[in-house]
């Protein structure tokens, strides 16, 4: 385990320089907008998905010097979609990563500005040139991301997600919103990472299966932390989906079944990768953090 934390403290400082050298220097006209695209993706977040990608690049070999840029693009998308998540059309929250939202420290103006900038900023990070050595393969890649991030992804999730507060969800509409809305991002993030290397068909679909598992886990064990766990932990405002009388794993299926599923998601997802051995240990030790996270 401490060789995990030290992996994940080295790829977390690796791709904070990283995005650090990708958003431009607040001394750039505009500096307004400059200063709050690095406020909303700089020093905050667990950084899963750049995670999921690194350890993924493993399985097939991918240098982390490449895999680098695939994790940058999957996280600048995911700051973006906090930053318009955030907003008051949307979720209407003050804190993110235990400080004022972009919208509340700048402006509304501007916090739309900066998810629209870093939305672009993610797809200039993944043409860098050479993310494979195959140029169609980088072109399927950003289709990837194009689409997973699109009105068939996680911005179809989060439309389905505003429709469906103080509606009774049951469990298969719960899990299709989930599966658009953060799921799409997290498979990204794995896909992505592994296509920096060589990734063979079979390994394509174990991973793809393992991500899918991933996902969803990732998605009851936050619904679990919202009901559990303090705003001062989550560093965002904790109890909000039972305020927003939102339907959650929670609210379908109580705390104690919700812990069970995500053990269930965390068994499937280690049994998608029995066939890929020890380049897979990242991504086992990535789903037992997903699921054993306190924050
Ligand atoms: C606005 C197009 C658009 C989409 C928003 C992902 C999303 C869609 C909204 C986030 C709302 C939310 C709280 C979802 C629950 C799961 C989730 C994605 C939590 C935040 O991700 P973490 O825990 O955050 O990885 P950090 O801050 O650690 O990066």
């Amino acid at each position: 385990m401490t060789d995990f934390l030290a992996w994940t403290q080295a790829c977390q400082a690796r791709i904070e320089a990283l995005l650090g050298d990708l958003l431009p220097s607040p001394q750039i006209v505009p500096r307004r907008l400059h200063e709050a695209m690095r406020y909303a993706v700089l020093d905050g977040g667990k950084r899963v998905r750049p995670l999921l990608a690194f350890a993924a690049a493993e399985v097939t070999g991918a240098p982390a010097d490449r895999a680098q840029y695939a994790a940058a693009a999957v996280e600048l998308i995911h700051a973006y979609s906090l930053v318009h998540d955030d907003m008051p059309a949307m979720d209407n929250d003050a804190l993110r990563r235990g400080k004022p939202t972009v919208h509340v420290e700048f402006d509304e103006a501007t916090a739309l500005l900066v998810g629209d900038a870093l939305q672009s900023l993610a797809f200039e990070t993944l043409a860098h040139p050479g993310l494979n050595h195959d140029p169609a393969v980088q072109l399927k890649m950003m289709r990837l991301l194009a689409q997973a991030s699109g009105s068939r992804g996680m911005a179809g999730g989060q439309a389905i997600d505003l429709a469906s507060v103080g509606k009774p969800l049951d469990l298969t509409e719960l899990e299709f919103m989930h599966i658009h809305k953060t799921g799409a991002l997290i498979r990204a993030s794995v896909q992505l990472g592994a296509q920096c290397g060589t990734l063979k068909d079979a390994t394509r679909n174990a991973l793809d299966h393992y991500a899918k598992c991933i996902g969803l886990a990732f998605q009851v064990v936050d619904d679990v932390l919202d009901a559990e766990a303090s705003t001062a932990t989550l560093g965002k405002t904790a109890g909000k989906d039972a305020a927003d009388n939102k339907p959650t794993y929670v609210s379908l299926l109580g705390v104690a079944r919700a812990r069970e599923l995500a053990q269930e998601l965390r068994t499937d997802a280690y049994a998608a990768l029995s066939d890929l051995g020890k380049p897979a240990q990242r991504l086992r030790q990535l789903a037992d953090f997903v699921v054993e996270r306190k924050f």
